[in-house]
């Protein structure tokens, strides 16, 4: 009961209106992932785009942090319960990367991959959502590790495990395939709003 009634107070303020279903909000930033955290070499460091497009692309982290940056502000929501609020966002827009891809017009999905082997599926409209960026800053700092850095998709309207750290790279589908929390009972598509967290719901 302790716990319920802090919650409550945290809640003071907030318009309950932001917050979804199922969900209480906190000013922590809980890090939450499988496996370590893994040690980056920026020299060895590229983001590869592959599977459905016209040509493949690499680019190496410079060439990623070289294209137009953007500033955005999100709520963003974890599976866990946790819900954060007016978080800040510094990057690269997910529709910068895509203007240099051209994709075959069979892809309907995407499966974003990561460090360790990690990946997330998203429905291709999902991924492409203008708000979405590849994010290396937080909080006007360089993103911290546990929490991404170098690079991270930061998808905010879906749970946020969608939201792949120590991002690698993309690959274009012409079918939803699922990715690492996916096959571990994780929902396909994940929309917060709907409290999608498992597999039936
Ligand atoms: N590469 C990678 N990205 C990941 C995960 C992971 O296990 N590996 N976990 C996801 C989950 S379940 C959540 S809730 C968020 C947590 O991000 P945070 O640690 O910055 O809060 O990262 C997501 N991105
Ligand atoms: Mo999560």
């Amino acid at each position: 009961m302790v716990v319920s009634f802090f919650k409550r107070q945290e809640t003071k303020g907030i318009d309950p209106g932001r917050i979804p279903p199922g969900q209480y909000y906190t000013e922590r930033f809980p890090v939450l992932h499988a496996g370590s955290v893994p040690g980056v070499d920026l020299d060895e460091w590229d983001f590869t785009v592959d599977g459905l497009v016209s040509s493949p692309q690499r680019w190496d982290y410079q060439g990623v942090r070289s294209m137009d940056t953007v500033r955005r502000t999100f709520d963003i929501h974890c599976v866990t319960k946790w819900s954060k609020l007016d978080t800040d966002w510094e990057g690269v827009a997910v529709t910068e990367v895509m203007s240099r891809i051209e994709l075959l017009p069979a892809v309907s999905h995407v499966l974003v991959v990561a460090e360790h082997g990690f990946t997330a599926n998203l429905p291709l409209a999902d991924f492409l959502a203008e708000p979405n960026l590849f994010a290396y800053r937080f909080d006007g700092e360089e993103l911290e590790p546990e929490h991404g850095w170098p690079l991270r998709l930061v998808v905010p309207h879906l749970y946020f495990w969608k939201s792949v750290k120590w991002v690698r790279g993309l690959r274009f589908l012409d079918r939803d395939e699922p990715g690492f929390w996916e096959r571990n009972g994780y929902h396909m598509r994940g929309d917060p709003w709907n409290e999608q967290r498992f597999w039936g719901d």
